[in-house]
């Protein structure tokens, strides 16, 4: 077979780009024809990957932080011969339906690793995916042996996620993971010398990397800087310098090549330089079939794994394949709840819903040996360490707890990372109020169906003496507001964990926890075969007679409903008690199982220790709200509750006023 030359590989990566970007009028050309050399190189010498089967569990990751620059990505998937990439989803990219959206996303086109496009989610979330690496190898043995390869890009080292990211990988020496920066000195705005002057080489060291800085277009200086990084004790960073656009005639090296098609002249201009003699989307075939080989290179590397994971033991090789194949949770989830269930109604308990949480993980853990989990340097007080976890160290990764450090966002991002890896299910805790921290993280999550579960405690002014900047009062329904951001706010211990059981067995998007700080009185004391929580909300209390008035609560409130209703019930109002766990999910059953849930009382109540918005959906716009109309004060809980007046007499009163009306 001739060989082709390293250059006309990289080439066909850079007219795939330009084409493609032109036919859509829009899109990114100067990334892909800058970082093609460092991606050739990459591909077709280093990753470890078969494009028969781009599912393989045991293959390298490769994850474009620079999601901006997926023509690199789709036209690097379709030259190796990816099924789901073919030249004819290049032609339509970034078109309604098709496989190649503007930026990547993972929940559309199987074979990208993971969404990118908001800036340092990827190199973020590559944490959790290097991390996932060496903590199954730990469990596994070497049926488990991969790198993680990240292209980032001047923006994603710019953005702040940037540095919890670095810190965490540098703290916990994950050596098999490799950022190739695309160190091209160029953003939006123009030079990057107008807004950063950051040594990023020395940047990566002061976190415990290892880094150096290379030509990028120079393809023995970057398959040498590889064989380095592979052979580091630490994570590396390698700084390619390289010139965006390259080979445009006069756009290349400046922001004119960022973000546009080239346009006519200067793409025809580039391909006369870059020596590129073809139509559009025209390959010749001694590339195309040069680059179809390197998609073909691990295929003896696969069936060799293949072998090797037949050989495990049975139990092992279930496991595995349970676990990070077919992604399915245990069955025994159910049966480890309803046992916690029956316990607590035994023996009631007045705790806090973070408190019930922990007792849930401890029943959990268990029968879920995926679950892993930790807190953002919040461990004593998101209750999130159970007794038979052990830390994961730079040393030994057979433990199940993560000490993520003050790193919100960087503890979300690299929980995205290990979901999408396969084999955990992470779990990480911070105050409900840090949320605000996390939350791009947790968007991506939401909107690329990614499992994982947030821990938030301290979940109202019912944390107290913290006081209003540790409050939230606005988290609830901007969480709610998110699609596919499952938000449970459970009422007592019971709830506590049907919600934990929901929140594993939910494997196609995020749930959050919110908990309380505080005790909460036990409201659920008959046993339940049922999970009442999977319907959003569920009548507690039914009234005694036909209901003149419903009231709804969350969490912490349901205690105050119940008092509110015993109050109605001595002054001659029959009202029940509709506690609601989920606002978003009640919201979202069937018309019929919402309207029965929500009852037809002609009076609606809601209680919840948060702003309103968000239950007119329940309780209509002349229902009663009582809960939080601006921020909250430092104080005792209980004094907090009576000065917002969130009480039983205010909501019997909202609901009095309204039947009088
Ligand atoms: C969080 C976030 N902020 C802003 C943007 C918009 N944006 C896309 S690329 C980019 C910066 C481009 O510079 P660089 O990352 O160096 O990419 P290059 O132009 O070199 O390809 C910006 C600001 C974004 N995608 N994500
Ligand atoms: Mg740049």
């Amino acid at each position: 077979m001739a060989q082709v030359d390293h250059s006309r590989m990289a080439n066909a990566i850079r007219a795939l780009a330009m084409d493609a970007v032109e036919k859509a009028k829009s899109g990114h050309p100067g990334l892909p024809m800058g970082a093609a050399d460092v991606a050739t190189v990459l591909w077709s010498q280093f990753l470890k990957f078969d494009a028969a089967d781009p599912h393989w569990p045991d293959r390298d990751r490769f994850i474009l932080s620079a999601g901006h620059g997926s023509m690199l990505l789709y036209a690097l998937l379709y030259l190796t011969g990816n099924e789901e990439l073919t030249l004819d989803q290049i032609k339509n990219f970034r078109q309604l339906g098709s496989k190649t959206p503007g930026h990547p996303e993972n929940c559309i086109t199987s074979s990208v690793e993971t969404t990118t496009g908001p800036l340092g989610q990827g190199v973020a979330s590559s944490v959790g995916t290097a991390l996932a690496e060496r903590l199954l190898q730990a469990e596994f043995g070497d049926i488990v042996d991969h790198y993680t390869y990240v292209l980032c890009s001047d923006g994603d080292l710019m953005e702040g996620v940037s540095h919890e990211a670095i810190a965490l990988a540098g703290h916990l020496k994950l050596s098999k993971l490799i950022f190739l920066y695309d160190d091209n000195g160029i953003s939006i705005d123009g030079p990057l010398s107008l807004t950063d002057n950051v040594d990023q080489v020395a940047r990566f060291q002061a976190h415990g990397w290892n880094s150096f800085r290379i030509d990028g277009h120079d393809h023995n200086a970057i398959a040498d800087a590889i064989r380095k990084a592979q052979a580091s004790d630490r994570p590396t960073m390698i700084a390619c310098k390289t010139t965006i656009g390259f080979g445009a005639p006069h756009k290349a090296g400046t922001s004119k090549a960022h973000g546009e098609p080239l346009g006519a002249e200067e793409l025809a201009g580039a391909k006369k330089a870059l020596g590129w003699d073809y139509g559009p989307f025209e390959i010749p075939d001694d590339v195309l079939s040069a680059w179809r080989n390197v998609g073909k290179q691990g295929a003896s590397a696969r069936t060799d794994w293949l072998a090797r994971f037949e050989a495990l033991p049975a139990d092992k090789r279930d496991e595995f394949k349970r676990r990070v194949i077919d992604r399915k949770r245990p069955a025994a989830i159910a049966d480890a709840i309803r046992a916690l269930k029956d316990k607590l109604v035994a023996e009631p308990q007045t705790i806090a819903t973070r408190k019930a949480s922990e007792l849930a993980l401890e029943a959990l853990t268990p029968v879920v040996p995926e679950l892993l989990l930790g807190s953002a340097d919040l461990t004593p007080s998101n209750n999130t360490r159970v007794k038979q976890a052990k830390d994961v160290t730079p040393d030994d990764f057979s433990g199940r707890y993560i000490h993520y450090g003050i790193r919100e966002m960087g503890m979300a991002a690299a929980m995205n990372g290990l979901a999408l890896h396969g084999g955990f299910a992470p779990a990480g805790g911070t105050f409900l109020c840090f949320t605000d921290y996390a939350r791009p993280s947790m968007r991506v999550a939401a909107l690329s169906h990614v499992p994982v579960v947030y821990i938030m405690t301290h979940d109202s002014i019912g944390l107290g003496e913290d006081g209003p900047t540790h409050q939230p009062v606005e988290h609830l329904a901007a969480l709610r507001a998110m699609p596919n951001m499952r938000v449970f706010r459970p009422a007592d211990a019971v709830e506590t964990a049907e919600c934990w059981q929901l929140a594993l067995e939910n494997t196609n998007g995020p749930t959050v926890l919110a908990l309380s700080r505080q005790n909460l009185a036990q409201v659920r004391t008959a046993t339940s075969e049922a999970n009442l929580s999977a319907t959003g909300g569920y009548e507690l209390i039914p009234a005694p007679g036909k209901a003149q008035v419903s009231i709804f609560a969350t969490g912490s409130e349901v205690e105050i409903a119940v008092a509110a209703q015993k109050l109605l019930e001595v002054q001659g109002v029959a009202a029940r008690v509709v506690s609601v766990p989920s606002l978003d999910l009640l919201l979202a059953q069937d018309d019929a199982t919402r309207a029965a849930i929500i009852g037809d009382a002609p009076v609606k109540v809601a209680v919840e220790a948060a702003v309103r918005f968000g239950w007119d959906a329940v309780i209509g716009p002349d229902g009663g709200f009582v809960g939080m109309t601006g921020f909250g004060a430092s104080a005792p809980a209980k004094e907090l509750y009576k000065h917002f007046g969130i009480t039983a007499e205010a909501v019997a009163d909202a609901a009095k006023r309204r039947l009088a009306a």
